[in-house]
């Protein structure tokens, strides 16, 4: 876990931030001048549903889990545009990054933004309800345009979720990695040791890799519990592939 001066936090500009043309108001609030920090790392990335649920994991069962993957997949904003569906996915690394960037992002709900911190990011946002399929109200969805790690664990779940070792310049890498040996191959949600029809190789040997993500993917092919989802460590090399559908 990154502390002190190399702490990392992940930060997801929103399909609603996109569609607003909010994207160079964000990056200002956090560029180097205004808060001391600095990108570690930078994509535009179609988010896949496997990335979308593993993201939001921790909100699975909430009324507000469907329409949260949605958004996060940019089909809320950009029903009939799939080319628009994206989110950009910074790294941003220095002294005090999460907190630093949490308080300038502001509070998760936008009316409570704008109330307890005027002049926040997600002050800008909206919140919409969310109707059940008798089309009773039963609750609010918040689309608040910025994703910002809450925590240093958060943080290094996030960012090892959405980055591979390489999109991250070696020299501001925080989390352990390793040179992998074996071949690991994927399809609907199962990792392979060998090949199998339809799956596709996703870590060859000499790739370098999250140490975390071999510990899970050894015992995930051994048929064992792994530390780790198969989803948590593939849902990267499923980044920008080509089908909507993965
Ligand atoms: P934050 O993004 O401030 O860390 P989380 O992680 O609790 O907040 O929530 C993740 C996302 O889930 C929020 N950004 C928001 O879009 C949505 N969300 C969280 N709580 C609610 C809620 N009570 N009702 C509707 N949506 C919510």
């Amino acid at each position: 876990m990154a502390t002190g001066n190399l702490e990392q936090s992940l930060v997801l500009i929103k399909p609603d931030a996109l569609k607003n043309s909010l994207t160079g108001y964000i990056l200002s609030q956090f560029s180097e001048f205004h808060t001391g920090l600095r990108f570690a790392a930078l994509k535009v990335v179609s988010v896949n549903l496997v990335l979308a649920e593993e993201h939001y994991a921790e909100h699975k069962g909430k009324f507000f889990y469907p329409p949260l993957l949605d958004y996060i997949r940019g089909y809320l904003h950009y029903p009939d545009d799939p080319r628009k569906r994206r989110v950009i996915a910074i790294v941003y690394q220095g002294p005090g990054a999460i907190k630093k960037i949490r308080d300038i992002c502001g509070p998760t709900n936008p009316h409570d933004a704008r109330v307890q911190r005027p002049g926040c990011i997600r002050a800008l946002g909206t919140v919409v309800p969310v109707k059940d399929e008798e089309g009773k109200i039963i609750g609010d969805r918040v689309d608040n345009l910025i994703h910002a790690s809450a925590n240093p664990g958060d943080a290094e779940r996030e960012i090892k979720l959405w980055f591979k070792p390489t999109d991250i310049p070696a020299i501001m890498r925080q989390y352990p990695t390793e040179i992998n040996e074996e071949h690991y191959y994927y399809k609907d949600n199962i990792v392979y040791a060998e090949h199998r029809p339809g799956s596709f190789c996703f870590i060859s040997p000499g790739d370098l890799v999250w140490k975390t993500d071999l510990e899970a993917l050894r015992p995930a092919v051994a048929g064992k519990e792994a530390p780790l989802t198969v989803s948590a460590v593939v849902a990267k090399y499923l980044i920008n592939k080509e089908s909507e559908s993965l």
